[in-house]
């Protein structure tokens, strides 16, 4: 078995103590952190949720996985480091009644390892306290909203909603995603741009951030919904 086959199982048992030697190998070994995330951490997760939905395992063991993809993800956060910040802060957060915090908390790392300053909100976010977060600091230029379930996409509506009708609307680009949200989705309820994943979402913010003037050609290169 592989390491990255190795990885997966590692999760999906929630062997929380052999993860950080794995993924750390993994690093040394050139993988990408964005490959280790795909095809380790993913896999491992999806077949966590698969047993969960079969009712082969619980919540503890759900809870379990989690924890071990954190320390996974805390292994890679150290060895990314964080170069000198920008200005620009981004704002994240998972939206109201929403507790899946892995999707977000790699966002976290790609941002901080691009230069972004995050202002990390938590979990179940209300729409009011991220308007409060962008509106308290003027340097914020991007706000990142996750969600996990289906149930609680019209909360992420709801956000998006908030955000353009408070009175700092013009100067924030809102960056949405997680695991049942679409191109599509992300469109209708007006966010500026939706990506399936943690690094990707960070080297769009960081280009959005470097093009100062924002022009329309280089909108469309970012694929802005
Ligand atoms: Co929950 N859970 N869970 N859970 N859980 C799912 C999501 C589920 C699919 C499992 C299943 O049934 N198969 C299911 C949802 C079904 C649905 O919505 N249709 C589910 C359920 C039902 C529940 C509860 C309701 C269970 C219950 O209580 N009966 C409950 C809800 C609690 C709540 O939130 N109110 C619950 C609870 C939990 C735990 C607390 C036990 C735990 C979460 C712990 C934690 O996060 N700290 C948990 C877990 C671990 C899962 C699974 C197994 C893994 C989720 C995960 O972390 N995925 C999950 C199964 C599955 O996913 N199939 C499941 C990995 C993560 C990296 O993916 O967040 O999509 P994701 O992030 C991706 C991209 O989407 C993207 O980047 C990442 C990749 O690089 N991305 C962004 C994410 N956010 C982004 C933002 C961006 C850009 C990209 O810009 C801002």
């Amino acid at each position: 078995m592989s390491d990255l086959e190795r990885l997966s199982v590692v999760i999906e048992n929630g062997h929380i103590w052999e993860v950080r030697n794995l993924v750390q190998r993994l690093l040394e070994g050139g993988l990408p952190p964005e490959e280790i995330v795909r095809r380790g951490f993913m896999p491992g997760l999806l077949e966590t949720g698969r047993k969960f939905e079969q009712q082969k395992i619980f919540i503890p063991e759900m809870l379990l996985a989690a924890r071990t993809v954190k320390l996974g993800c805390e292994t890679i956060r150290t060895w990314m480091g964080s170069p000198k910040p920008t200005g620009r802060k981004i704002v994240l957060g998972v939206v109201a009644e929403d507790l899946h915090d892995i999707g977000k908390n790699l966002v976290a790392i790609a941002m901080t390892s691009a230069g972004i300053p995050v202002v990390d909100l938590g979990v179940d976010v209300a729409p009011e306290q991220f308007v409060q977060a962008v509106e308290l600091d003027p340097s914020v230029a991007l706000v990142g909203i996750s969600a996990l379930l289906t149930t609680t996409l019209g909360a992420m509506r709801d956000t998006v909603q908030a955000l353009r009708s408070c009175s700092t609307a013009g100067r924030i680009k809102i960056l949405v995603g997680g695991a049942p949200v679409t191109e599509a989705f992300a469109k209708e309820i007006g966010a500026d741009l939706y990506t399936n994943n943690a690094f990707a979402a960070a080297a769009a913010a960081r280009a959005i951030l470097d093009a100062e003037s924002w022009p329309e050609t280089e909108q469309a290169e970012l694929k802005c919904v």
